[in-house]
């Protein structure tokens, strides 16, 4: 395993407060994600569901959660079922968890193998007037393909119609929104080595390489730090390439003169982190680009003041929309006369700011929660005013990953991010 383990207690405890939400005489089945089919006999990188990981720290594929804590066996109120070990397959394949070490993992003491969970499924299921399912239900992101909780909810439905079915995912949104000390730990790990990427990048850009050149750096400084890898597809984008929001061919050449926008994050123990940097391709900022630069840093450290309880995106974001507006009539890109007379519709910072301020962020990247949550301490999210002005090739964003709190934390407040701290650095270039 690559990353350092969170105790088992930490997982038992998110079962023992997931299971304390359930009607009585409920079942709840968690089933983890495919191995997601690549092509010929490849598979990609395998990742666990995340609600799974969660609840167990279990990372092997097929792998499935059945808690019902009203049981009248106590022995079967948390099972976990596993790969049955076969010799031929780990020499192919490598290890597989053995009973002993998922429990040690994971807390839980009832292990049994795949093979098994067929025949024991009526034991829990028809004791239960309530089975829990959980989907990948995520605003942002629909899928035609029938990924395993997927099939599985079908399944079930058909076998069983006459029960109750809940969603699991509302309850474990919840609690995941709101990160305890172990997973505050990991987070910081992500952003110190998605940290380390920065510098790597820093110390070797130069015109004339390609931008997949310094996507490369990252990538070296995120496995030899013991990383997963990105916690999504990293975007290196020069000059006006910075202006397409998911740009992430990564294949165009930096030119002395271009800013490049890197939008990159480290996925640690299954945690993300997510940052965005915009640096001058030979060192310097343009005294145009630092122009625009030193607005969007302005509105970056008025914004991340705003991650306090009792707000939420929405309203987050609202307020630095206003403070992009004034920038942007102070970079010449409209007057306040002009502001006057928008068209409230069609507003004209839309024209220069076009994604949102933030998004929570946890073992998924662009994490569980919705708009309108109202920010508690503990929640995790990023800050992203971005200034995007395509006729000039400029596109700039600045990202870092908050911790709610009265006094809210930056958890990269230690990645560069002053023009002249940049500069600097990049002036000690190997
Ligand atoms: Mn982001």
């Amino acid at each position: 395993m690559r990353y350092q383990k969170i105790t088992s207690d930490f997982f038992r405890n998110n079962r023992d407060r997931l299971t304390s939400k359930l009607k009585p005489d409920s079942v709840a089945i968690v089933t983890s994600n495919d191995q997601m089919p690549r092509s010929g006999d490849q598979n990609f990188p395998f990742r666990q569901n995340s609600d799974l990981f969660y609840l167990t720290g279990i990372d092997q594929e097929k792998t499935i959660l059945c808690l019902f804590p009203a049981h009248p066996l106590p022995a079967n109120r948390e099972i976990l079922f596993t790969i049955r070990p076969d010799e031929l397959m780990e020499t192919w394949e490598g290890h597989k968890l053995t009973k002993d070490e998922i429990t040690a993992i994971s807390g839980i003491t009832t292990i049994k193998y795949l093979d098994e969970f067929n025949s024991l499924l009526p034991d829990l299921v028809l004791r239960a007037e309530n089975i829990y399912l959980g989907l990948n239900e995520n605003m942002r992101y629909t899928t035609d393909v029938p990924y395993r909780a997927m099939r599985f909810a079908h399944q079930i439905r058909q076998d069983y119609p006459l029960h109750n079915f809940e969603r699991l995912s509302p309850l474990i949104t919840e609690m995941r929104l709101v990160k305890q000390p172990e997973e505050l730990q990991v987070i910081r790990k992500a952003c110190d080595i998605t940290g380390q990427a920065f510098g790597r990048v820093l110390k070797n850009i130069r015109p004339g390489m390609i931008e997949y050149e310094a996507e490369a750096e990252i990538t070296h400084e995120y496995i030899r730090n013991g990383a997963n890898g990105h916690s999504f597809s990293p975007i290196v984008a020069t000059g006006a390439s910075a202006c397409t929001l998911h740009y992430e061919t990564n294949a165009n050449m930096m030119n002395d003169g271009d800013l490049v926008l890197i939008d990159f994050g480290a996925e640690y123990g299954n945690y993300a982190a997510d940052c965005s940097r915009t640096i001058p391709v030979n060192g310097t900022y343009s005294a145009r680009q630092r122009q625009c630069y030193e607005a969007v840093l302005r509105v970056f450290r008025q914004a991340v003041k705003l991650f306090v309880p009792g707000t939420t995106i929405d309203e987050l974001h609202k307020k630095v929309c206003r403070l992009m507006e004034q920038e942007m009539i102070g970079l010449g890109l409209f007057t306040a006369a002009d502001l006057e007379k928008q068209d409230i519709n069609s507003p004209l910072f839309f024209r220069y700011f076009m994604h949102g301020t933030t998004h929570f962020m946890g073992l998924d990247v662009h994490d569980v929660g919705h708009r309108q949550v109202i920010f508690k301490k503990g929640m995790v999210l990023t800050c992203e005013p971005g200034l995007y002005i395509k006729d000039e090739g400029i596109g700039i964003r600045l990202e870092n990953d908050i911790l709610v709190d009265d006094q809210p934390v930056d958890l990269m407040s230690h990645i560069p991010i002053e023009p002249d701290e940049i500069e600097q650095l990049m002036k000690n270039r190997l």
